[in-house]
């Protein structure tokens, strides 16, 4: 693992590649695994099963919730380490977004007949809340945390733009779901999320920067149960 690590120092930084240009290079496999999973292609295609789209809203519902610890921990240590603070400001707009996501969660669950009092969280949802968890130590480096931030996003990001990409015939009560994270202005936030972790990678250790490699590696590995899940492909 630690080999694999130093391997994309050389490649991000010495050939002028942004880091995390160099792992979706690396990672592509796993990273279309997580963006254009059975579940995601199910949506677009229009032949999706209704009863897994409702288990992830529950379960989507869950995560969403903890996410917003893990990126108020990524906001304090951006406004520590970043000086002109505009760092700061993206991740704030995030924080909102997920405040924005947490009211459009309660009200697509009422149009489908979930009730999200009690859902109870399955295996893959509470393997990664806890990875999630892990990471809000003030002893995960910021570029960690930001790389890890940004990888949750854009799998998100793109699935969605994916689906309403031409050719897909997406049934109509999902659009809004698709349009939620597959928007342009979701993808420029995405993008100004990379950014920063590309600037955070160029000037960390070899150490960090391997630290945070295994770290995408992990989101892309959780995303990918958590669509298992949603298509009840896991055990509970
Ligand atoms: C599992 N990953 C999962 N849920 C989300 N809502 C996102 C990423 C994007 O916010």
């Amino acid at each position: 693992m630690e080999g694999d690590g130093k391997k994309v120092v050389t490649e991000g930084v010495d050939c002028k590649i942004p880091v995390t240009e160099a792992w979706l290079r690396k990672h592509r496999l796993l990273y279309n695994g997580a963006t254009k999973h059975p579940f995601i292609r199910s949506i677009r295609d229009g032949s999706v099963d209704f009863t897994s789209f409702k288990r992830w809203l529950g379960q989507d519902y869950i995560f969403v919730r903890s996410l917003v610890p893990f990126v108020a921990s990524t906001l304090v240590k951006s406004w520590k380490e970043c000086g002109d603070g505009l760092d700061m400001e993206v991740i704030l707009g995030g924080m909102a977004s997920l405040n924005d996501e947490i009211n459009w969660f309660k009200k697509e669950a009422s149009k489908f007949h979930v009730s999200l009092t009690n859902v109870i969280p399955q295996k893959a949802n509470i393997k990664y809340c806890r990875f999630l968890e892990s990471l809000t130590s003030s002893e995960t480096e910021y570029a960690v945390a930001i790389s890890v931030f940004w990888a949750i996003e854009v799998v998100y990001q793109e699935s969605f733009a994916h689906c309403l990409e031409e050719g897909g015939t997406i049934p109509q009560e999902l659009q809004e779901t698709c349009e939620r994270w597959g928007n342009e202005a979701f993808g420029a936030y995405c993008k100004s999320l990379q950014d920063i972790a590309n600037r955070c990678l160029h000037k960390a250790s070899a150490e960090v920067i391997s630290k945070a490699e295994v770290s995408f590696l992990r989101v892309l590995e959780h995303e990918v149960e958590f669509w298992n899940m949603s298509v009840g492909e896991a055990g509970v």
